[in-house]
């Protein structure tokens, strides 16, 4: 189903005439609103009035991750502080996590964005919605609520984990719609097949949204047998809006993005130049109706290829691929965004502990591992048993509050971790997608 037929399937030249119109008054706002904007503009030698045709959008200066953090907490907020209604965050490079604040326009603007995607798998006002992704300042829990009330639908709030929970509620209920990341659905699956329930049967859901994390159309075919359902992505990332950016149709042939929304851009990472449909390169977003915080030319650091290609479905929005990689270091791990740098930061803070460490990623039973192998010191390595499984514990802990993600810690004898004498590998990532 098209939720909104008269904006998803509006001419190409509508739409780009409204882009148009709608970027030149977030230029111009952010200009007038954001000092640290207004100076990357000034730096570059544009003006607002520059921006005259949608092409123009190559003279205005990226923004980072990195202008968020320096900016922290709301340094790049576009609208009085009393407009803002809600915060939303994910993590940054260091210990503390980004935060975004949304004005009740930029609520209703996300909300809508994931309306369409739930619509476009089918869901209405008689599904019952299970959305198992974590409420909080995490974007996946309160926005897949949001989309499915606006819908109508009946929305069964059930946050992340305890799945056998997870399961009674969606035998009892009836749940017909799916909201997680693909690799707990892929778990959910598992646990309802080893339970002998039979899906279709014991089992009504016809549709599972999956999206916050990588995942494969070997992934797919393996969801939708074990559950049977139509699994479609959804991408989104919380400095944009959180989940709903883009979404799958039931044509399974790329996701749709919210163009009237956001303008897409895949860019060569190295030079910056933005590079035509079908070639991969680095997703930029430029959020055109926001008023919170909005980003232009929005750096993701995802990699994917844009598709214009006319979809079966009718809508006419430009379809983005997977996403196929990153070009910084960040993983994504439970769906949870990680930088080795957080990883690197609570290491160094503890005593007893070297700078040497090697992260290892997995996938056991469809969820994600992370183990944290780290050096002790020489003093430490001589120390009593006791005194150095306090130091495990209280990295593991750290590691949990600070990054948000259950690690295994492992404390390895000093000099045990391979040195390199280029770029350290401080990752490696067993999981296939
Ligand atoms: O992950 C928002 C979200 C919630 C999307 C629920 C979909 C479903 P962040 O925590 O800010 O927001 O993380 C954003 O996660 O830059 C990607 O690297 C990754 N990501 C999100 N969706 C997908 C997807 C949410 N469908 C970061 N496929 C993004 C691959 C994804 N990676």
């Amino acid at each position: 189903m098209i939720y909104q037929p008269e904006k998803e399937c509006i001419s190409r030249e509508q739409l780009r005439a409204l882009q148009l119109k709608r970027l030149q008054a977030t230029v111009a706002l952010e200009y007038k609103q954001v000092p640290m904007y207004r100076a990357m503009m000034d730096q570059k030698g544009v003006k607002p009035e520059d921006i005259r045709t949608l092409e123009d959008i190559r003279f205005l200066p990226f923004m980072n991750k990195t202008d968020l953090r320096d900016y922290y907490p709301f340094g790049l907020l576009a609208a009085p502080q009393s407009d803002i209604v809600r915060v939303q965050g994910s993590s940054g490079t260091t210990g503390k996590p980004i935060v975004v604040g949304y004005t009740q326009n930029d609520v209703d603007v996300w909300t809508e964005m994931v309306s369409r995607a739930l619509a476009a798998a089918g869901a209405g006002r008689d599904d019952i919605v299970q959305v198992c992704y974590g409420y909080g300042l995490f974007t996946g829990g309160l926005g897949a609520h949001q989309g499915a009330s606006a819908l109508g639908a009946m929305v069964i709030p059930m946050s992340a984990g305890n799945t056998q929970r997870q399961i009674m509620m969606m035998r009892d209920l009836g749940s017909t719609v799916l909201c997680c990341t693909p690799s707990y659905a892929t778990y959910l699956g598992e646990t309802i097949r080893e339970m002998g329930l039979v899906p279709g049967k014991d089992i009504r859901l016809k549709a599972g949204i999956f999206g916050a994390e990588p995942w494969s159309e070997e992934m797919r075919q393996r969801l939708e047998e074990l559950l049977g359902i139509d699994a479609l992505d959804i991408y989104g990332l919380t400095e944009i809006a959180g989940p709903g950016v883009a979404f799958e149709c039931l044509e399974k042939h790329g996701m749709h993005v919210n163009e009237d929304h956001v303008i897409v851009e895949v860019i060569d990472p190295v030079t910056e130049q933005p590079l035509p449909y079908g070639t991969p390169g680095e997703l930029v977003f430029t959020t055109i109706t926001k008023t919170g915080q909005p980003m232009l030319r929005y750096r993701t650091h995802d990699i994917c290829t844009l598709d214009d290609t006319p979809c079966p479905c009718g809508r006419t929005t430009v379809r983005m691929s997977r996403i196929t990689g990153r070009t910084d270091d960040m993983l994504v791990i439970r769906g949870v965004n990680v930088f080795p740098s957080q990883i690197e930061s609570v290491l160094v803070s503890i005593h007893g502990v070297a700078p040497h460490y090697l992260l290892e990623v997995d996938r056991v039973n469809s969820a994600d591992t992370l183990e944290v192998k780290v050096e002790l010191t020489e003093d430490m390595f001589s120390d009593t048993v006791s005194q150095i499984e306090a130091v495990r514990q209280l990295i593991a802990e750290q590691i949990k509050s600070v990054v948000g993600v259950q690690a295994k810690i492992t404390l390895v004898p000093p000099r045990s971790i391979p040195r390199s004498e280029g770029k350290a590998k401080r990752v490696i990532d067993h999981r296939k997608y």
